[in-house]
This record gives C-alpha cells, sequence and structure tokens, in this order.
C-alpha cells in the first residue's frame, strides 16, 4: 500500500510545472493532440486549429501535445504498408523546430509530454518501430548532427511526463498502467539510466513504462491513479492519452478512459484531436463528443467519409 499524503495545493491561476508535472489552470480552452510522429501537415493543421482557439476565447487558450513528436516511418508511397494510415513524410526536424518556434511565440501555452520516443534519446531504449538498423534514436540524431541533438535533447530533458488539467482531466502519453506511484513519485522521476533496457523490460519500470509504454489498463487501475493525483481536492474524473492508434480516431473505455489519435497510424478522414472547455467538469468520457469536444483534424475529408453510405465499414 503506498503511504497516504496530504494532496499537494498548488496555486493556479497560470500555468505551472512541478517536477514532471504539468498543470493547466481550470479557464480557457485547451487543444489536445497526440502522436504526429514527424508528420508536418498534421502538426501545421492543430497549430491552426490552436491559433483559432486563440482568436476565439480572447486569447485564453493553451496547445498540449501528449508526446511522440518524434520519428517516422521511411516508406516511399508505392511501399507504404496500409496499416500507417495516410502517407506521409518523416519530417521530424521540421516538426521539432516549428514546435519550439511557435513555443517561443506562445510560452506560457503551448506544451507537450514526453513520450517514449523522445525518451530515447535521454535515458530510455532506443527505438525500432519503422526501422531497425539504424534505429530511429540513431537515426534521428546522425540526420539532425551532434550539435543540434545537444538541443534537442536539453528539451526534451524539460518535458513533462502528465498534465492535470482543468477540472479533473489528466493527459498521459499511454494508458496508465500505473500500480503504486502518487503524485510525489510521478513528480520526482527520472528519465535517464533506462538505455540498456529492452522494450519488455522497460514496461515493468515503475512511472516511465507505466506512463508511456502501456496500451492498456483496468478501470479499477485508472481510478486509483486518478485518486492519487488529485490536487486542491479537485477529483480527477477522466484521463485522455494517445500512444497506441485507434482506427477510428478516438475509443473509450470505460468511464474514464480515452484513447484517441490525431495523426500517426490513421486515414486523414479519421484523425481527431480534443478541444476541451477547462472551465467544465468533464466526469466521464461520454461527455466528451464527436463533433463538439473530439472535433476531426481535415473536417472536410471526415464529412466526405460520413456521406457516402456504402464506405460505412467497420
Ligand atoms: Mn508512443
Amino acid at each position: 500500500m503506498p503511504a497516504a499524503s496530504t494532496p499537494p495545493s498548488i496555486s493556479l491561476v497560470e500555468p505551472k510545472q512541478v517536477g514532471k508535472v504539468l498543470h493547466l489552470p481550470a479557464s480557457g480552452r485547451a487543444i489536445v493532440c497526440t502522436d504526429l510522429h514527424g508528420n508536418l501537415p498534421d502538426f501545421l493543421a492543430v497549430v491552426e486549429a490552436f491559433r483559432q482557439a486563440l482568436v476565439d476565447n480572447a486569447g485564453d487558450a493553451y496547445l498540449l501535445i501528449t508526446g511522440d513528436l518524434v520519428h517516422g516511418p521511411r516508406y516511399s508511397p508505392r511501399n507504404w504498408p496500409e496499416h500507417l494510415g495516410s502517407f506521409y513524410r518523416d519530417q521530424t526536424e521540421e516538426v521539432l523546430d516549428s514546435y519550439l518556434e511557435l513555443r517561443e511565440e506562445f510560452p506560457q501555452r503551448v506544451f507537450t509530454l514526453i513520450g517514449n520516443h523522445e525518451h530515447s534519446h535521454i535515458g530510455g531504449p532506443d527505438t525500432r518501430k519503422f526501422h531497425k538498423d539504424p534505429s530511429e534514436t540513431e537515426f534521428l540524431e546522425a540526420t539532425v548532427g551532434a550539435e543540434k541533438t545537444e538541443v534537442y535533447k536539453a528539451f526534451f530533458r524539460t518535458l513533462p511526463i502528465t498534465c492535470i488539467m482543468g477540472k479533473g482531466v489528466i493527459a498521459t502519453h499511454g494508458a496508465p498502467r500505473v500500480l503504486s506511484a502518487g503524485y510525489d513519485e510521478v513528480s520526482q522521476v527520472e528519465y535517464g539510466g533506462h538505455d540498456h533496457l529492452t522494450v519488455r523490460e522497460m514496461l515493468a519500470v515503475p512511472v516511465l513504462g507505466e506512463l508511456f509504454w502501456a496500451r492498456n489498463s483496468g478501470p479499477l487501475a485508472v481510478r486509483r491513479f486518478l485518486r492519487r493525483m488529485e490536487v486542491n481536492d479537485q477529483p480527477n474524473h477522466i484521463v485522455i492519452y494517445g500512444h497506441d492508434p485507434v482506427r477510428k480516431g478516438y475509443l473509450r473505455e470505460g468511464d474514464e478512459q480515452l484513447c484517441f489519435s490525431t495523426s500517426f497510424g490513421l486515414k486523414n478522414e479519421k484523425k481527431v484531436y480534443l478541444e476541451l472547455d477547462l472551465t467544465r467538469e468533464y466526469k466521464t468520457v461520454r461527455q466528451l463528443r464527436y463533433g463538439i469536444d473530439i472535433i476531426p483534424l481535415y473536417p472536410d475529408l471526415a464529412a466526405a467519409r460520413r456521406r457516402r453510405p456504402s464506405s460505412a465499414s467497420g
């Protein structure tokens, strides 16, 4: 049993990072997207949604990416495997540089969590999702060169691992299968020192393996995790994450979990991002509705798709 500790109290009128935990206040809107994996056009579409949210909310909007900005496939259109969704060219370097520029423009409004792919550069095992030799980690570092690699690594080391936002919404990279860690352990987690582990071994590492390698988690474990992460007496109700692509764009798991896919592994017409009202208390993921809170990344393509009755496949 984890020791009971006093829930932290954090003054929240603006975003605040406490160790590896990012807090966003209960004010304005948040555009949330997942797993871009080097897809520049998708990143730019998300940025457009964020800029529109700024306009619509008198500047009170946030952009949160739940990790895995980096590493994409390297197939030609001819050899592109069906399971990777719509074809794109890996532009990890451009995505990272555009992200860093946007963050400079909106320093307190633009955030990203660390994903397992970023972690591979600063203490996690190399990732080999798209190619094995070289690994994606080696490939990116060789492509951008030593100097830029250090810039990126320094940036990755500053990233939070989870975000607690608004009135009880938590964002993580993968499904939160966190067995016993509470707020303090998550906040104080160190990224370094796991380079030598296999992915299987990594899954067993507390906090890191539990937050950005897991594909699913049971309702009981999730409820307990949400409880342990509470601050300021605000109950946490739901958790949102990506990491594992869901074909339809989003998938609710019980009352607490929403897995959604903004980019990687999906057809363009199925890609979605979230637009959350941070002043609202979402008590279950069923309150997140398609077209209102779950928004197609390419509305025209999504609408065309829905109009064609014969295309209603599973
Ligand atoms: Mn991932």
